[in-house]
C-alpha cells in the first residue's frame, strides 16, 4: 500500500512515533511518504521503501505568518497525485487535520478520492485544540477523518469531552520496537555511566522538550531529597523553555554539581540505557512515551497519576505514580526503588516486562487494519 504519513518532524513523542510507524511498515513492504517541512530527526536517509517530501512554505514579505496550511494542503494534492497514495495518515490534528481535509476535497475534482486517518497525540486536544482559536477547525476535521485514533483511553475521554465528535474513536496505544532500546551495555555506555557517576552513584534521567507542562521543577525538587538520603546523580535531556528556571532553581537548591543538562539528544536511548530511574512528573500527558521507552529500556519509572500515563506505567510494578505535584511521595518512591541493589534489579525486571505490552509488533497490525478498511471502503464505492 502507498501511505502518506504528515508529521511533525521534531524531537516531539508524536514525531517519533509517525517516523517508528513509517518504519516498520517500509519494512513489510509498503511504501511510505514522509510529508513535513523538515526531514524527521528520528528518520535516517535512503532506507527502502520511504521518500520523504519536503512542504515549503512561500515567502512573501506582506505574510507576517507564512501559512504553512496552504503550502501542507498544496503538497498533499500534488504528492497524493503524482505518488498515487492509496490513504494519508496525518498525526497531530493542528493543522494536519484540517490541511488533509481541504487535500481531499481538492483532488474529488480530480476525481480521486484519498480516505485519511487522523491520531490524536495530546495537546492537540487537551491544550492547544481545544482554545477558541483552534476549536471549531478541529472538531470539524475530526468528524470528517475518515477514521480517527487517539494513543489512550484518557485522551479518548479527552476528546469526546473538549469537542462535540460524532465520529467513531479507536484507541491504538504508542509503541516501542523494543530492539532500539534493550541489550547489555556496552563499553561507551560503561565509559559514560562511570563519567555522570562516578562512584557508582545512582543515576535519575529525564528526557523532553523541557515545556512547562512536564514540570521538571519537580524532578530537581524530588532529586534534592533523594540526596538527601543517597548518592545520586540527575541527567536531564532535551531543550526548551524551561531550561533557563531549572537552571536557576539547581542552583537555589545547590544541586547544580550533581545535574548534568546534557540539551538535545538524538537517540535518548543512550539515555536511558545508563539509567537507574525515569522521571515523568507531568502535569498532564496524554500517553508519555519517554516513560515507556525508559521501561524497554528496563528503567522503573516515578511519574504523576495523571492522563494517559497510568495506562504506561504500572503502580509498584514498573514504579510508582503520585498525584501531581506529590513531590514528598515521589521522592519516598524513589528511594523505595533505589536504596538497595535487589530491589532495583527486580523494578527493573518489572519495567522491561510490562514494556512488552507494547511491542510494535503488537501495534503495527491495528493501524494495517484500519488502512485496510478504507481502502476497502473506497473501492465498493467507486
Ligand atoms: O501533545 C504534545 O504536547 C506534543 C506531543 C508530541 O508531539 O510530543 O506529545 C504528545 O504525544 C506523545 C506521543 O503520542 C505522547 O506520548 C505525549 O504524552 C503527548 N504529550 C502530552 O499529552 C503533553
Amino acid at each position: 500500500m502507498k501511505i502518506g504519513i504528515v508529521l511533525y518532524p521534531t524531537f516531539g513523542g508524536s514525531g517519533i512515533v509517525a517516523t517508528e510507524l513509517g518504519k516498520a511498515l517500509a519494512e513489510k513492504g509498503h511504501e511510505i511518504h514522509f510529508i513535513s517541512y523538515n526531514h524527521p530527526v528520528k528518520l535516517d536517509h535512503f532506507l527502502p521503501n520511504i521518500r520523504y517530501h519536503e512542504v515549503r512554505p512561500f515567502h512573501y514579505p506582506l505574510f507576517d505568518y507564512q501559512p504553512y496550511e496552504l503550502a501542507l494542503t498544496s503538497k498533499l494534492v500534488d504528492v497524493t497525485r503524482y505518488e498515487n497514495l492509496d490513504v494519508l495518515h496525518v498525526h497531530y490534528a493542528i493543522p494536519h487535520a484540517s490541511a488533509a481535509y481541504f487535500a481531499k476535497q481538492i483532488l474529488k475534482t480530480h476525481n480521486i478520492d484519498i480516505p485519511f486517518i487522523t491520531t490524536l497525540h495530546g495537546t492537540d486536544i487537551t491544550l492547544v485544540g481545544k482554545h477558541p482559536s483552534f476549536e471549531p477547525v478541529i472538531t470539524f476535521s475530526i468528524n470528517e477523518s475518515d477514521a480517527v485514533t487517539v494513543v489512550s483511553e484518557s485522551l479518548k475521554r479527552d476528546t469526546f469531552q473538549h469537542f462535540a465528535i460524532s465520529n467513531q474513536i479507536e484507541v491504538i496505544p504508542n509503541f516501542v520496537k523494543h530492539s532500539h532500546y534493550n541489550g547489555e551495555l556496552n563499553e561507551y555506555d560503561i565509559a559514560k555511566r562511570k563519567q555522570l557517576a562516578p562512584n557508582g552513584e545512582r543515576i535519575i534521567s529525564h528526557v523532553s522538550n523541557f515545556r512547562r507542562v512536564k514540570r521538571i521543577g519537580d524532578i530537581v525538587r524530588v532529586f534534592a531529597k533523594v540526596i538527601e538520603k543517597i548518592p545520586a546523580r540527575l541527567v536531564l535531556a532535551g531543550d526548551g523553555p524551561e531550561r533557563h528556571k531549572i537552571e536557576q532553581l539547581c542552583t537555589e537548591l545547590g544541586v547544580c554539581d550533581k545535574v548534568e543538562l546534557v540539551g538535545n539528544v538524538q537517540t535518548a536511548s543512550e539515555i536511558y540505557r545508563i539509567s537507574d530511574l525515569f522521571m515523568l512528573p507531568s502535569e498532564t500527558e496524554s500517553f508519555g512515551l519517554a516513560a515507556l521507552e525508559a521501561l524497554a529500556s528496563g528503567v522503573p519509572v516515578i511519574s504523576s497519576k495523571s492522563g494517559g500515563i497510568p495506562e504506561v506505567n504500572k503502580q509498584g510494578y514498573s514504579g510508582y505514580l503520585s498525584d501531581v505535584g506529590d513531590i514528598d511521595e515521589m521522592a519516598e518512591n524513589a528511594l523505595k526503588i533505589l536504596s538497595d541493589d535487589a530491589t532495583l534489579a527486580k523494578f527493573k525486571e518489572q519495567a522491561y516486562q510490562h514494556s512488552l505490552n507494547f511491542g510494535i509488533e503488537e501495534i503495527l497490525p491495528k493501524y494495517e487494519a484500519i488502512y485496510n478498511r478504507l481502502v476497502e471502503q473506497k473501492t465498493v464505492q467507486s
